[in-house]
């Protein structure tokens, strides 16, 4: 059973530069590992509390001192000389120290980077990598490696607004390995570069996680653009690549309208929108339609998009929706609202939590992408995670940056290792 020896945190930086959480967790028959947390940008409401020091006048108060401070002394006290015989026996001992609904007094970055590190620590002790110490953990065997959904094109908050839609994303459909899927998606990448620089009069610039920013003329432009680029690249659109969407609603809804650049809709006029964005264009997933809190509209989504076309049946995602909360899934659940979960393990601060949200995504018969944050490191637990719990897709950003590539060259070495084949769409 393991014994924690030594909890130790530092405060590193993420791929924005802004300060994020490193733990270091050793335990007594001499395993030791280490986590770094991610940060996202645009946030669900329902997340659980990131805490950040709020001093202005260090990294504009988003410095992390005080998380590593709890690591170091308050969490490190208690748990230290401690026996736990899994990640559910540690995880509550967090929980508990915690005490908070929303993890407000110690910090969901402060806990996930002790549970993460802990994980690591043990599958070290086990003797087994991590993506099979995750896979024991919820007791399920290894199945599949996720299909990688890999970002095009930025908008939103991740990019400079030049169109509210955050992400567009090329889905490899023909590829049957992470290898094939990934030179599928440079081929896309790079032509998509040649045409938006032609076009655009413009040399490629990227966003938080790599998409390329061109100032497009509107969401219907990046989307022509898109399938330009599949189809200048040699593939079939729809069939051997096709597009994923994150509208990341929320942070375009203010008064019950969707502000779409100069158009306000309502709602409905939202469903019907996103419902013409499908017909037209080779869309197999939809993240965050509609707004985080428009719960009536949702089963609408839902519904609509589920009936606008059967193969490649199409997501309806939640991510600010869910937040990987367990609850806001069990009613998203009960009212037909989605028939997908965004996993997103800093949105809640445990891997127990996050690993009780997938066991209530699977037994509603949902799919997974199992997703990065827009503020990364060079971290790569995430590959292994994807794994060990069989998410149907993972999102990681695009293939150019280096906290993107950690995760997606741990997959290509869990394939070689492996030989698992990819999950179906
Ligand atoms: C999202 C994520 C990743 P962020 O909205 O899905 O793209 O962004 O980490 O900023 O919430
Ligand atoms: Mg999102």
């Amino acid at each position: 059973m393991p014994k924690i020896e030594m909890l130790r945190a530092i405060e590193i930086l993420d791929s924005r530069g802004r300060p994020t959480v490193k733990a270091t967790c050793s335990l007594n028959g001499g395993a030791s590992a280490s986590a770094s947390v991610p940060s996202g940008a645009s946030t669900g409401e329902a997340e659980a509390h990131e805490l950040r020091d709020g001093d202005a006048s260090r990294y504009g108060g988003l410095g992390c001192r005080k998380a590593v401070a709890n690591i170091n002394a308050t969490i490190a006290d208690r748990l230290k000389g401690h026996h736990f015989v899994d990640q559910h026996a540690l995880d509550s001992a967090l929980l508990k120290l915690d005490g908070s609904k929303n993890k407000n007094n110690l910090g969901a970055n402060t806990l996930l980077a002790v549970s993460i590190a802990f994980a690591r620590a043990h599958a070290v002790e086990r003797k087994v990598p991590p993506y099979q110490h995750f896979a024991d953990m919820i007791g399920q065997p290894l199945r599949t490696l996720p299909r990688p959904t890999v970002n095009l094109f930025s908008g939103g908050k991740h990019a400079g607004g030049q169109v509210v839609i955050q992400d567009v994303l090329v889905v490899p459909m023909s590829a049957t390995t992470v290898d094939e899927s990934l030179a599928t998606v440079y081929s896309v990448y790079q032509s998509a570069i040649e045409l938006t620089s032609k076009k655009y009069d413009v040399r490629a610039l990227t966003a938080d996680e790599g998409g390329l920013a061109p100032p497009f003329e509107s969401i219907e432009s990046m989307f022509d653009d898109a399938v330009g680029a599949i189809e200048h690249a040699g593939f079939e659109p729809g069939a051997d690549v096709a597009l994923a969407i994150d509208v990341a609603s929320s942070h375009f809804f203010d008064n019950q309208q969707y502000h779409l650049g100069e158009r306000s809709i309502t709602s409905d006029e939202m469903v019907d929108t996103i419902k013409a964005w499908v017909t037209r264009w080779p869309i197999v997933s939809v993240e965050d339609g509609l707004a985080e809190n428009d719960w009536d509209a949702w089963p609408t989504l839902c519904d609509a998009l589920d009936g606008a076309r059967t193969a490649p049946p199409i997501l309806t995602i939640g991510d600010d929706l869910l937040c990987t909360n367990p609850q806001r899934i069990q009613r998203a659940i009960d009212h037909r609202a989605a028939n997908a979960l965004l996993l997103k393990v800093n949105q809640i601060g445990t891997l127990t939590e996050a690993g009780q949200s997938l066991s209530l995504a699977r037994q509603a018969d949902w799919q997974v992408t199992v997703s990065a944050r827009s503020g990364e490191t060079e971290d790569n637990w995430l590959a292994d995670l994807a794994v060990g719990w069989a998410g149907n897709q993972i999102k990681i950003g695009s293939i150019t940056q280096s906290e993107r590539l950690a995760k997606y060259n741990r997959l290509l070495e869990i394939e070689a290792e492996t030989g698992l084949p990819l999950a179906d769409w």
